[in-house]
């Protein structure tokens, strides 16, 4: 069977390439990247900010064992090192989960990639992982395939990755110094023996670092994902950074610490905190000096389908597949006319970022852009790159800062549906409550429609609600805002802030 070919060309770099100060995202980078690197990113939802509006992922939960402890995880639940803790995926085997994937596949055209990121750590699972990935290079040679570790077995996987054509390798590196290994992991499990402490985190390190060196070697990209731990690495986080940036990673995901009594994990138990979302977003842009960082991470569960942020899982249970009839023939058709049109309409925004950068790089030299603070929007959005969702419908917002230099991306925030949460939620707080604390430090929230009743409430927290750009792109709805604000005067910085231009 001669099996169609995808669209394969990403959409056109632009001519300009970066000229804003939101560098540091890897889609404003995409101009510079070689055409075969390009050719990786631009469709991953991971690997590319731009993609994750546009393009869906999915894990398959088939590698239960770990070889390692961390003290964020708990083995009641996923591998928190890709995953939130807390959540739990049923175990499949390898041949129910290509069944699914498939499945998916052909049902979700959009979802262009396939993970495997636990349980627990999928190269600790070999056979399991292997035979799962070696199925589908066969089957479903226009998935994109991609994986998760903790890094301890990677040297001794590498050339089996390369076997199977995986392009995309996500290693958690939380620290390049065994001092600060020994407060984040208790033990490893090491050539039959389990090792503690100072030794067991210099071990991990040192395979961490010749894994890394070693997929860099042959061309794999890798992400390199970071747990954002206060007190025990995020000083040490920023040198993390420059050293995998140094050893050929692509891509640096410093995640948020979340530590809950509830989840048996001994950080949670012993009241480690997480960051707040100002100290994330500061690491993260102290780490983005030096490498391209992804801000988008929604910490996935390990069965998780759909695009990133929504989980479709339950369209997909083991008996709802058994009763598909699947061609897969059929489906790559369909596939490669939907990513076809995606393309279309990335290439279309791609021109019109470039566009907007060089306004930007304009804007940034007037003194307007000088005496112009910064402001945070939240956006709610179901995906597709415009603002369509309706604001007590959002379970997440992406939070964007507008500035005299342009519009960039810096994380999401999520929250309880207004609509969805009843009276109170969780301890007594309501989910409006909730919200309003959710996005704190956000003049503005952008959304396709607004009740009434939260109406008040938002503007008494200094929180414009703003229904008024309901299906535009979101980059440009948000750089309209702020020129509307600037226009009324409510962007002027006090004098001593004032920069000279
Ligand atoms: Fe999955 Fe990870 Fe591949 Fe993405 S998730 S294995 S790189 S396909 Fe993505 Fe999810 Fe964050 Fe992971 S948003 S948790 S970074
Ligand atoms: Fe848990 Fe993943 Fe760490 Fe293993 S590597 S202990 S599964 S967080």
């Amino acid at each position: 069977m001669e099996l169609p070919v995808l669209n394969a060309a990403p959409p056109a770099a632009p001519s300009g390439g970066c000229t804003s100060h939101a560098c540091g995202s890897t889609d404003d980078q995409m101009g510079h990247l070689p055409e075969h690197i390009r050719q990786k990113v631009y469709n991953h939802p991971c690997y590319s900010e731009q993609a994750h509006h546009y393009f869906a992922r999915m894990h398959v939960a088939v590698a239960p064992a770990c070889n390692i402890q961390c003290n964020y995880c708990n083995r009641k639940y996923d591998c928190a090192n890709e995953s939130r803790p807390g959540v739990v995926s049923e175990v499949m085997s390898p041949d129910q989960a290509v069944k699914k994937v498939m499945a998916v596949a052909a049902t979700i055209p959009q979802m262009t990639v396939l993970g495997i990121a636990g349980p627990g750590d999928p190269l600790a699972n070999p056979e399991r992982t292997f035979e799962t990935f070696r199925q589908l290079s066969e089957k479903a040679p226009d998935i994109k395939l991609c994986v998760s570790t903790n890094g301890l077995t990677l040297p001794d996987c590498v050339d089996e990755l390369a076997k199977h054509n995986i392009d995309h390798v996500t290693i958690t590196i939380n620290c390049v110094d065994p001092d600060v290994g020994a407060k984040i992991y208790p033990w490893i499990f090491w050539k039959n023996r389990r090792i503690r402490g100072r030794e067991a985190a210099e071990i991990l390190i040192a395979q961490q670092q010749m894994g890394l060196e070693m997929l860099s070697e042959r061309g794999i990209l890798v992400k390199v994902n970071s747990v954002m731990i206060p007190g025990v690495n995020d000083a040490h986080l920023v040198e993390v950074s420059k050293i995998v940036k140094a050893k050929g990673a692509f891509l640096h995901n410093v995640m948020p610490l979340i530590a809950e009594a509830e989840h048996g994990t001994y950080y949670g138990v012993m009241g480690q905190r997480g960051p707040t979302h100002e100290e994330l977003q500061q690491l993260q842009d102290q780490c983005a000096g030096d490498m391209n960082m992804m801000r988008h991470c929604r910490q996935c569960r390990a069965d998780a389908v759909g695009l990133l942020g929504e989980d479709r899982g339950q369209e997909f249970t083991l008996d709802k597949i058994e009763a598909m009839e699947i061609d897969y023939a059929a489906a790559m058709v369909k596939r490669a006319e939907v990513h076809a049109q995606i393309e279309q309409e990335l290439s279309l925004k791609q021109q019109a970022r470039t566009a907007q950068a060089e306004l930007a790089a304009l804007q940034a030299q007037s003194p307007l852009a000088a005496s112009a603070r910064p402001v945070l929007m939240a956006v709610a959005t179901k995906g597709g790159g415009v603002i369509n969702e309706h604001f007590g419908h959002a379970a997440e917002f992406l939070i964007y800062e507008a500035s005299g230099h342009g519009v960039r991306f810096i994380g999401h925030r999520k929250t309880t549906p207004y609509c969805e949460g009843g009276d109170t939620c969780g301890d007594g707080e309501s989910a409006l409550d909730q919200t309003l604390r959710v996005l704190k430090g956000c003049e503005v929230v952008l959304c396709s429609k607004i009740g009434y009743e939260p109406w008040q409430p938002l503007e008494a927290a200094g929180i414009a609600p703003n229904g008024e750009h309901a299906m535009e792109a979101i980059e440009e709805a948000v750089a309209a805002v702020y020129e509307e604000m600037r226009v009324a005067g409510k962007l002027d910085l006090p004098v001593a802030e004032q920069k000279v231009a």
